[in-house]
Parts: structure tokens; sequence; C-alpha cells
């Protein structure tokens, strides 16, 4: 047993079992829920270390604290490698989370009020993007754009028709709950159509991206944000990255107008991570995301269940649960008591709620992470058509339950 762990035990034996249940959780059932994923344990080693006792406001050279010369070089690295990864002019490594990045861009760059266009939230788009119950959506003035009626996928012409109409400051592009791929170079024209700047969130695919299997979003974008934990697979927090021009408005943005002292064992971590997404071995990984999600997509739609769009470009897919007999919190509980974990989502055009929408979330970055391949995906796919199917028969939910845990049994994650 290592140092740490021993410690734990003796100071705290109650937060040291939590742990412990979590990671039997984790081992015993399936993380299908997209916006997740496992870290490597070197990542882990970073987030446990003690550069989180260090207080660091300011940037690398320009800090407000002494002490900060080891700091500076971690941050150096992390931006250094966010650049390379990414192909962009500067990046900020500094932001807690996805959502604390994308209000420091429209802080950076908007004045209060201005006219914003974003994805609507019921149609994949986030809380950020203009939600009127976020501070986005309160504090500038939103223009939500969304998916086709029929097809569910974005009309690119409508977004320019909106764009003409509304007029916006800024158009941000990436979603959620978009299954499909985003053509960040077709917002880019548009927004240049209508004198806009060009921002996009690419949170849930950053992985796809630097992997080459999205478009990116760069040199489109003047602007883009993402957060590090999902396909990234990096420590929970976020990046923003954008053209030189843009650099000193996003810093002071981020600091001193939005945060405090930066997470330096974050900031570690997500160094740590963009190395890792340097290895041939991550465009290996991320390639499998998709092929899991399309396998999974497939198998899901043979045992009859209704897919939004069809299927599935990315790591996620969306199940529209209208004609299955059961709403999408019921799905989630289903789902749960056979140790496969979703999230209940709304679909397009959903007449139901947010708390109890008509869809589920899928996603396949967190099992992939885990070595599990298209063989696996099928099975996936019955069982949770199963369950769906049979969600009154505790019997047979037992029944699948316990395939679940078998099959995981030969994909130990963390031991
Ligand atoms: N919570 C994230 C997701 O699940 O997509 C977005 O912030």
């Amino acid at each position: 047993m290592d140092v740490c762990k021993k410690e734990l035990i003796e100071n705290d034996k109650i937060i040291y079992d939590l742990i412990e249940a979590e990671k039997k959780r984790l081992n015993e059932g399936l993380e299908l829920i997209a916006s997740e994923n496992f870290v490597s344990r070197a990542v882990l080693d970073a987030i446990g270390s003690t550069l989180i006792n260090k207080y660091s406001e300011g940037y690398p050279g320009r800090r407000y604290y002494g002490g900060n010369e080891v700091i500076d070089e971690v941050e150096q690295l992390a931006i250094d490698r966010a650049k390379e990864l990414f192909g962009c002019d500067h990046a900020n490594v500094q932001p807690y989370s996805g959502s604390i990045a994308n209000l420091a861009v429209y802080n950076g760059v908007l004045d209060m009020g201005d006219k914003v266009m974003g994805l609507n939230l019921a149609h994949g788009g986030h809380l950020t993007h203009g939600h009127p119950i976020n501070y986005s959506g309160k504090v500038y003035n939103f223009a939500q754009y969304g998916v086709d009626k029929e097809t569910h996928l974005i009309d690119y012409d409508e977004v320019l028709k909106i764009a003409k109409k509304e007029k916006p400051k800024m158009i941000l592009s990436g979603a959620t709950a978009y299954p499909r791929i985003i053509d960040f170079k077709r917002f880019h024209e548009l927004a240049e159509e209508v004198g806009a700047m060009c921002m996009a969130d690419v949170s849930h695919i950053a992985g796809l991206i630097i992997a080459g299997i999205h478009p990116s979003p760069f040199p489109h974008a003047e602007i883009v944000t993402s957060t590090t934990h999902k396909t990234l697979r990096g420590p929970r927090g976020a990046i923003i990255m954008c053209k030189s021009k843009f650099a000193k408005d996003i810093d002071r943005a981020v600091f001193p107008g939005m945060q405090g002292g930066p997470h330096n064992h974050l900031t570690a971590a997500k160094a740590v991570a963009f190395k890792e997404a340097q290895l041939p071995e991550f465009k290996t990984y991320a390639a499998q995301i998709v092929k899991n999600a399309k396998a999974l997509a497939e198998e899901l739609m043979t045992q009859g269940m209704e897919l939004i769009t069809g299927g599935t470009d990315n790591h996620l897919m969306l199940i529209d649960l209208t004609n299955s007999g059961i709403t999408g919190k019921d799905a989630e509980n289903v789902l749960g008591k056979v140790r496969i974990t979703v999230n209940k989502n709304m679909i397009p055009y959903d007449p139901r709620t947010p708390f109890n929408p008509s869809g589920i979330r899928i996603g396949t970055p967190a099992i992939t992470t885990r070595g599990m391949k298209e063989s696996e995906m099928k099975a996936i796919g019955v069982w949770i058509a199963d369950a769906i199917k049979h969600h009154d028969s505790e019997h047979k939910l037992e029944s699948i339950r316990s395939e679940v845990c078998e099959m995981c049994k030969g994909f130990i994650l963390y031991d």
C-alpha cells in the first residue's frame, strides 16, 4: 500500500471507503455518459500532487505572488503543448471549467447586452450557449438557432438566415448532444458574411479533433474553448485557444476578470494529458471511440431503437424513446439497475421537460478507454435495448446486470 493511501485510511476512513466504493462502481459497471472518461494514472498522480498548495495569480513570468518559478514552468509547458496539439496561436490553460471558459470569452470580447448566436440547449447546445436561466443568457442578448425539424441536423442556410436578421457580434458553434460532424468552416463563412466573430466550443469532440477524426475548428474559428476531461481524457478543467489578436483580452478576462489563482495541480495534469494526446496511441484510441459509437448505434437500431439522425459520426448518440413506452428519466433508472450509466436528455423538439425528457444520451469515450471494442458494443446494444423493452421485469434486469458485471471483469480499470 502506498503512503498516501495509508494516511488517508488513518485520517479519514469514511472518505477512503467512499473512494473505494466509487472505484468498485466504475469497475463493475459500464460508464456511457458521453461527457465522461477515465484519466491515466499519470494524470491522477499530477492531480494529487503538491502543486495544489501554490497561489499563482497572473501568468508565467508575471505573478502576484513569489515562489512561482516551478509553477511558471508547469504552466508554460501546458500552454506550449496545447498550442502544438491544436495548432493555435495562443492558449490559456487556467479555466476551472468549460462554463467559466465560455463566460470568460464573452467577458473578454463582448460588451454586456451584445447579440450572440448559439445552439439551443434543447437541440444539443449548452447552458452557457445562451440559455435564459444561465448567466450567458441573462447578460448577453442571445438569439438561438436549432436543428432542422425533420433531419435534426444543423441547417446552415437557416443559421445564416437568422444571422442576417439578428446581426450578432459573435456566432458560437459547438454542442453537447449533437451526433454528427459540425462544419466549422461553414460557420466561419456565414459569420464572415454577417461580420460576426466566430467562436467554437469543442468540449465534447476535442479528442477526436486532435486525432484528425473530426474536422478542426482551426484555422476557421477565432476563439475556441474546450473542456479537458471528455474525449481529450485529461483532468476536469478547460482551455481557451484563440488567434493572437484576442490573446490579451482572453487572458485578462480569465484573470483577473473571472477567476483567482489557477489550480496548478490541474494545470500540470492538463500538460500530462496533452503529452498523452500527442502519442500515436491516442489517435488509435480516438478512432476506436468512433468505431465503437458506430457499432453501438448500429446494434441499437437493429434492436429496434430509434436514434436521432439515424446514427452517429462521433462519440455519442441520442436515443429517442418516444415510442418505447418509457421516458428518459425512467430509462436512466432502469439502465442504472443493470449497471449501465447514461443520462436522460432532451431530444430536438421534445414535448417533455428537461427533468423527464424523451431521450437518453449515450457515449463511448469511457468504455473505449477500458479497451472495449466492436464485439462488446454489440453486447451492450442488446442489453440496453432489452433492459428498456423489459423494464418491468426484475428477473430480466437481474440477468442483464449479471452479464454486464461478468463482462466488466475482463476490463478492470483502476485496481
Ligand atoms: N455536463 C456536460 C455534458 O454532459 O455534456 C456539459 O457541460
